[in-house]
């Protein structure tokens, strides 16, 4: 039975279904229109209480938060297409390290960045410079240890490609494409090769095509 995923069409998700293609799993997609407030819906309420996308059902099986999800299919079919969670458990270590660096020092000011620039002139938000200015410059130390990580390593958790460096695609996407801010990774001689691998796996592209983003 195929995977449904909800919401295909927005950055987070599109972490799960990167996951997916990676790992060979079939999946159908469940089109929500945030702009709609499609998420708020009483009746997705009742399986995302928190009104966030992405959510899978699998059957009787129901699972948001991204992270989360592209962890349980990484573990579950480690052994059907591309492996990535690394051979050992030191590599998986890894793995977890550069996973929570993701979400905890990449996520956050990126984030900041797609809501102030992107999204605030399409929702009549108010855009603050302040807040896209810190937010630059947070998201420049963090990439300048990942300029010395890579440096020394091909991808953030060793020479294997894993979720760790995948789940910086969908933002990544946003900061070299829509945000303009390209410079931030090509002014980093490492992070940029690193940049080019990862977002030319097929995978990916095959995501690009299929689903386009909202913004
Ligand atoms: N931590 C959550 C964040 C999900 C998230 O922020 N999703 C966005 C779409 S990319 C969303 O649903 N935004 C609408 C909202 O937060 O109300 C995850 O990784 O699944």
């Amino acid at each position: 039975m195929a995977v449904k995923v909800y919401g295909p069409t927005y950055a987070s998700p599109k972490r799960v279904l990167m996951c997916l293609i990676e790992k060979e799993i079939d999946f159908e997609v469940v089109l929500l229109d945030i702009f709609k407030g499609d998420h708020k819906d009483p009746e997705f309420l009742k399986l995302q209480p928190f009104g966030q996308l992405p959510l899978v059902q699998d059957g009787d099986y129901t699972l948001y938060e991204s992270r989360a999800i592209i962890r349980y299919y990484a573990e579950k079919y480690k052994s059907q297409g591309t492996d990535l969670l690394g051979k050992t458990i030191e590599d998986r270590g890894l793995v977890e390290q550069w996973l929570e660096v993701e979400a905890q020092h990449f996520h956050p000011p990126i984030y900041n960045l797609v809501i102030h620039v992107l999204f605030a002139p399409v929702l009549g938000t108010p855009s603050d410079p302040k807040v896209i200015q810190e937010s630059e410059e947070k998201l420049g130390k963090v990439l300048d240890i990942y300029e010395d990580r890579l440096s020394k390593s091909k991808y953030l958790a060793g020479d294997f490609f894993s979720l760790a460096d995948l789940s910086h695609l969908p933002f990544g996407h946003y900061l070299m494409n829509q945000m303009k801010k390209g410079y931030m990774v090509r002014d980093r001689k490492h992070v940029s090769a690193w940049w080019d691998d990862i977002s030319n796996r097929p995978s990916w592209n095959r995501v690009l095509q299929l689903y386009q983003y909202p913004i």
